[in-house]
């Protein structure tokens, strides 16, 4: 059963296809409305180094080309953001992969559209455990590390 206390972290990626429709404040307003709190925040264009470090599950997979063409095609927002059970609780309101059946009420949901290339263009990442989250948080924000 999942913690119930204590405080986590989660590393957000807002991917270039939300960056390019200017939602980066409506996806980062949704996490911080739901008590989250922002505490590191940059832009940058991912290098194809760095996508290989951080989908290092995906990158024999037959997508992955298409994820780095995705992911390398402009600016990204990394965050990280607190809060007690907060992977949970970011997973949740980003909503599953494909945001052609995610959940309306979910940010890809609502405001995702997969009728792009080369790649799911779901707008947002999130670490997917707590595990990942604090792997994740050193290969964005490795001036963190302690
Ligand atoms: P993310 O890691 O980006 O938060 O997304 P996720 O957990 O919902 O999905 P995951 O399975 O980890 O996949 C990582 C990203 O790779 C792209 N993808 N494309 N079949 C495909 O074409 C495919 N499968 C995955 C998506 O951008 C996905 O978010
Ligand atoms: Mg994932």
């Amino acid at each position: 059963m999942a913690s119930t206390s204590g405080t986590g972290r989660i590393l957000i990626l807002i991917k270039p296809d939300a960056v390019e429709r200017r939602l980066t404040g409506e996806i980062l307003r949704r996490i911080e409305a739901k008590g989250y709190a922002l505490t590191a925040l940059k832009v940058l264009t991912p290098t194809e180094k760095i996508l290989a470090q951080h989908y290092a599950e995906h990158v024999d997979k037959p997508f992955y080309p298409g994820v780095v063409e995705y992911m390398t095609s402009g600016n990204v927002v990394a965050a990280v953001a607190e809060g007690q059970r907060v992977v949970e609780g970011v997973r949740s309101l980003m909503g599953p992969t494909d945001p052609t059946t995610a959940a309306p009420g979910t940010i890809r949901g609502d405001l995702g559209r997969d009728w792009g290339t080369p790649a799911i263009l779901n707008l947002v990442h999130g670490s997917d455990s707590d595990e990942s989250a604090a792997r994740e948080i050193a290969i964005w924000f490795p001036e963190l590390a302690d």
